[in-house]
């Protein structure tokens, strides 16, 4: 079915819901974790789906990665905020309701809203359909702000029912932690242009984007000494074998990084040890000693990248905020 068509479809929209103005569910399919991690296993070279490390548990490992001192991207982008938010609420200017790409953190909505003048109301999409709704419901018990929830996929674009959130508002979408290098600049051109479609003429998009830079950083922000990082992705292991029912052996793996340079990224692998196999389904899939599996990448923006990753979609870079201590970019965005 085609997107527009989804959106269209008035059985998804209820309005109220519970505490929320509305709930539009565009249905968005299911992942296959069993298929995919056949797929990736067979694949050559070896890879899996960054999504796979957002389960319960992986989502507290990386909740404990953002605390840590040399995990700089949260907290750097945090006092971009806090240093500019006079000046970052001006420019957005008044009067906007704001639509946010994956609704994960609370705090950064809060630190948002509460730097916006007259803020009007709160969207929040996110796939987890679950995650999601509680997320709102919560958000809107707290604030007395109009609050909406989209159950979409990123690569969705949503008719947003704006007139039951306010139908004087332009939107602001906002889509921070620098979650955009963690997909290829191809699917980045995609979210936006479909972001642009989504929020309309008018709209305004706040962008967190990690900036290229020291490879000394990276590597203890993306593979430090306390070792949560490796946690975090080694995880996938028990993961598939617990969920899945494959036979592996969790300490024939370790944790590796690899820092590419122009443009800049970070992939991160599973890598094994020694020769061994993961088991699945009857099938036995074999890994070299050394060979590795791809379970995440992180892009690193430079100013001219990201502008002409910008130059495919129809979204200009208005303003932006840079640490230059620690180079990471606060961008706010207009399709006027
Ligand atoms: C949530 C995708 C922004 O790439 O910095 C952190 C994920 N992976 N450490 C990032 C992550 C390993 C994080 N993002």
């Amino acid at each position: 079915m085609h997107e527009q068509d989804r959106a269209a479809s008035p059985a998804a929209l209820s309005s109220p819901y519970g505490d929320l103005a509305f709930l539009l569910d565009l249905d968005p399919p299911a992942s296959d974790f069993r298929h995919d991690v056949h797929e990736g296993l067979a694949a050559t070279p070896k890879r899996l789906s960054p999504m796979y490390l957002y389960d319960e548990r992986g989502s507290l490992f990386f909740q404990k990665i953002t605390t840590l001192e040399t995990y700089y991207p949260t907290r750097t982008e945090r006092s971009l905020f806090e240093d500019n938010a006079r000046a970052i609420g001006e420019a957005i200017g008044p009067g906007r309701a704001v639509f946010e790409y994956g609704a994960g953190s609370p705090e950064k909505i809060e630190l948002l809203l509460s730097l916006m003048q007259d803020p009007r109301g709160y969207v929040g999409m996110d796939i987890s359909r679950e995650f999601l709704i509680e997320g709102m419901q919560a958000f809107a018990a707290r604030t007395g702000l109009p609050v909406g929830a989209v159950c979409a996929d990123f690569n969705d674009i949503a008719t947003l029912p704006k007139d039951l959130i306010d139908p004087e508002a332009a939107w602001l979408g906002f889509f921070p932690g620098s979650t955009i290098g963690n997909i290829s600049t191809d699917a980045a051109g995609a979210l936006l242009r479909n972001a642009a479609a989504t929020l309309g003429r008018g709209a305004a998009f706040l962008l967190g984007v990690d900036l290229e830079k020291d490879p000394d950083v990276l590597r203890l922000a993306y593979d430090e000494p306390a070792g949560v990082t490796a946690e975090f992705i080694l995880n996938i292991l028990p993961r598939i074998r617990d969920e899945l029912g494959a036979s592996l052996d969790i300490g024939a793996f370790k944790y590796e990084i690899d820092i590419r340079d122009n443009p800049q990224r970070i992939e991160m692998y599973v890598t094994a040890v020694d020769a061994t196999e993961i088991r699945l389904d009857g099938r036995a899939y074999g890994f070299d000693a050394g060979e590795r599996m791809q379970i995440s990448r992180s892009q690193k923006y430079s100013l001219e990248g990201l502008d002409s990753l910008l130059d495919s979609t129809p979204w200009r870079r208005e303003r932006t905020w840079i640490d230059e201590a620690c180079p990471y970019a606060l961008c706010l965005l207009g399709n006027g």
